[in-house]
């Protein structure tokens, strides 16, 4: 079975502005799913509200497009009930760490078998270009037309405190890095967290001097390095890539399993 056969191509052509990053992702994931000889049938994909969110529309798995924020919680509920199959959950930085950030951090500290990537392009995007938690101080937006006061957020230390067992960074630049990083992800047994740095030229690009979507990504390759490389002189814009966290822990519907168990009498 081929990438093709996991999209819907009756929902194409899709939303994505021309160079946008969230393509490169989608392109990654079915990769990964297809290294994986994943079944179709075993797969559930949860998403909430944003151009990000869009992905589970376009492939063919089990789908749900539920509310902003709550692409978490639906997987919850969803992994919960059957736990034998796959989550993957794709998220806008809006969705996963602003309306959506307390699910995430309560998400990450259960250590629910879900993948969560978080799709950071640094903007609210689909609805024209406010600031998120991930907007950088000093950055333009809507919302910041003088430039951004807020500090953001950094996902991996936020996922590694709150207790994901599965932390990881890379970028739409460096795709084939992304979709080994999201094989591992998906075979991780606990709560899995993969932020993708993905471009959005139409909405934090035009209004941040970054000329189109060739110079974003190649701002990905030039101010990101290998996790372990990053050195004082690389200075404070630079980030690290590749898997900060990856432990094997109590998985909570395993948990949740003994009591049952116990509760019956055969534990
Ligand atoms: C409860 C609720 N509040 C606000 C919105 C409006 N809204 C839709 S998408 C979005 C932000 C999308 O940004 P992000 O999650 O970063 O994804 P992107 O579009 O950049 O991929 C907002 C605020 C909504 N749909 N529902
Ligand atoms: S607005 Fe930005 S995030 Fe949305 S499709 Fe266009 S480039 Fe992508």
């Amino acid at each position: 079975m081929g990438t093709r056969d996991y999209i819907r191509e009756r929902f194409f052509p899709h939303l994505w502005c021309p160079g946008c990053g969230h393509g490169t992702v989608l392109n990654c994931l079915l990769r990964a799913i297809e290294e994986l000889s994943l079944e179709k049938s075993d797969i559930v994909v949860t998403s909430g509200i944003g151009c990000s969110a869009r992905i589970s529309g376009y492939v063919d798995f089990h789908s749900l497009h539920t509310l902003h924020g709550r692409a978490l919680a639906f997987a919850t509920g969803v992994k919960f009930s059957r736990p034998e199959l796959t989550i993957i959950t794709p998220m806008g930085d809006g969705d996963a760490l602003a309306i959506g950030g307390n699910h995430f951090i309560h998400a990450a500290r259960r250590n629910i078998d879900i993948t969560a990537i978080v799709m950071n392009n640094r903007i609210y995007g689909m609805t024209g270009g406010q600031y998120s938690p991930m907007t950088q101080p000093g950055d333009m937006a809507t919302t910041s037309p003088y430039g951004n006061i807020d500090n953001s957020f950094d996902a991996v230390k936020l996922a590694t405190a709150a207790g994901a067992s599965f932390v990881a960074r890379t970028t739409t630049y460096h795709a084939r890095e992304g979709i080994s990083i999201l094989k591992k992800a998906i075979q991780h047994k606990g709560f899995s967290m993969v932020e993708f740095l993905s471009q959005c030229p139409t909405q934090y690009g035009r209004r941040n001097q970054a000329a189109d979507a060739s110079e974003m990504l190649e701002y990905f390759k030039t101010h990101t390095v290998p996790k372990g490389s990053l050195t004082k002189e690389h200075g404070p814009d630079v980030l690290e890539r590749g898997i900060f966290v990856q432990e094997e822990r109590r998985e909570y519907c395993e948990a949740y399993e003994q009591v049952i168990d116990a509760a019956s009498g055969e534990g």
